[in-house]
């Protein structure tokens, strides 16, 4: 989408025994929200329960009749369908309305595409798009034939396609190779970081992650009340109390029926996510539908393989719920997950203590106590132990400091790496 004028059209016709009909208005809200952040204007909607899709229309004949007067009436320029259209339905359609046809996976690709800032970010979600657009390279000529200006609906030779369809393919393979490099400089970052703990913020989008985090790390983040605010993951050194750190990392949000291509692209930066020692689930506890907001996010977990990994749930916003409300979130929750949940407003820091207190516990669990032997003529280590430790007692005897300290594994491991400490 890139006039701000764009009218659109929204259709939500999930089959009848994917999507409890409950949530069907709540579905296309959310795709009103996306339509809206990629700068379109929404100017109609058409719903319909289908059993199954038609493969040449995806409605029913009838529906598709029906749709093509909405966007006569409407004036619509756009019409955005919630569900995935094969490549055939995309263009049947554009040819039965006369008007841009768009599936959620393409508004999706289309604000990541306006909103990646940094160059990582934009190589993934032109890698996410090339992969989106090969199988449609047809329907997309056609677009860009019109906008070049009154070819009419000529798409281009088949030798013309056939050249372009290799450019894509060779633009891919830069792009992978290059995503691999950077890919390799980050793991490099994150050998660096080892030893410190490390949480990771994901949830749903505009869930609150990045107002969290800030709010927790007293530095600003970018935030908004818009989908996809966040893209580049982002990290801060956050102070639990007691002396404790924590590094925390914001992610891209996730969202129902997430484009596959988008995930895959996004692999290298979620790889954050699984060297985490726990991740934050971070649901907005304002809406009607967090349950379902968490299976997705929950689902998108396990595809990266996280199904298992330590997590703690952190309901965001309590400021905008009753206390009755957040009682029953309390049972509802202990109902259907054994996970720690935490209630906090990332707009109220005083609520943030809990959530400091849990994960200064997980640092605390994960801490070895020991007895270092340290000549005084190490100095380096004596001050570094002061740094990276809890001190539980000292003493000096004969030219050797006796520490005993709770230390983090991988400190434990720089002190038995020196040949003049011994550890106990
Ligand atoms: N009332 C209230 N609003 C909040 C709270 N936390 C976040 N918000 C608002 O919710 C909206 C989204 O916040 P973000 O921090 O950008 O959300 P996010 O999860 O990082 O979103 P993405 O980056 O888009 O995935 C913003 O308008 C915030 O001001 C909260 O505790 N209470
Ligand atoms: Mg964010």
């Amino acid at each position: 989408m890139r006039t701000p004028v764009d009218r659109a059209i929204l259709v939500g016709a999930p089959p009848r025994q994917a999507v409890d009909p409950a949530l069907i208005e709540d579905h296309l809200e959310e795709l009103a929200h996306l339509t809206d952040t990629a700068g379109g204007e929404v100017v109609g909607y058409l719903t319909q329960r289908i059993t199954k899709p038609n493969p040449r229309v995806y409605l029913g004949e009838g529906k598709a009749v029906e749709l093509k007067e909405l966007v006569s009436d409407q004036k619509g320029d756009l019409v955005i369908f919630d569900e995935e259209l094969t490549p055939a339905q995309g263009k049947n359609l554009e040819e039965l309305l006369g008007v841009r046809v768009m599936d959620r996976s393409e508004l999706i690709l289309d604000i990541f595409a306006t909103r990646a800032r940094s160059s990582e970010a934009r190589m993934q979600v032109e890698l996410a798009q090339l992969e989106y657009l090969l199988p449609r390279l047809r329907r997309m000529w056609i677009h860009l034939s019109r906008i070049r200006g009154g070819i009419g609906l000529r798409g281009p030779g088949e030798t013309q396609l056939e050249t372009d369809r290799r450019l894509i393919r060779k633009r891919i393979a830069i792009l992978r190779s290059k995503l691999r490099q950077v890919a390799k400089a980050r793991e490099v970052q994150r050998q660096q970081r080892e030893g410190t703990f490390q949480a990771v913020l994901v949830g749903y989008t505009n869930a609150g992650k990045s107002s969290l985090l800030s709010s927790l790390s007293g530095s600003d983040l970018f935030i908004e009340d818009r989908l996809f605010a966040t893209l580049d993951s982002a990290t801060r050194s956050v102070d639990l109390g007691q002396g404790y750190q924590a590094l925390i990392t914001d992610t891209v949000g996730f969202i129902r029926k997430l484009p596959h291509h988008l995930v895959a692209s996004f692999h290298s930066t979620l790889e954050e996510v699984k060297e985490a020692n726990v991740l934050l689930h971070v649901i907005d506890a304002s809406r009607q539908d967090w349950e379902d907001q968490h299976d997705v996010v929950m689902g998108v977990l396990s595809e990266l393989g996280l199904a298992d990994a330590s997590k703690v749930l952190v309901f965001n916003k309590v400021d905008l719920i009753t206390h009755a409300e957040e009682e029953m979130l309390r049972r509802r929750i202990r109902a259907i997950e054994p996970t720690p949940a935490v209630f906090v407003s990332a707009k109220d820091k005083s609520t943030l203590l809990a959530l400091r207190e849990t994960l200064g516990a997980r640092v605390r669990a994960k801490l070895v106590e020991v007895v270092a032997h340290i000549p005084v003529s190490n100095g380096r280590m004596i001050s570094k132990i002061y740094q990276e430790a809890e001190i539980l007692n000292r003493v000096d005897e004969n030219m050797t400091v006796s520490i005993t300290a709770r230390v983090s594994p991988a400190f434990l491991g720089r002190l038995k790496g020196c040949p003049d400490i011994r550890v106990e």
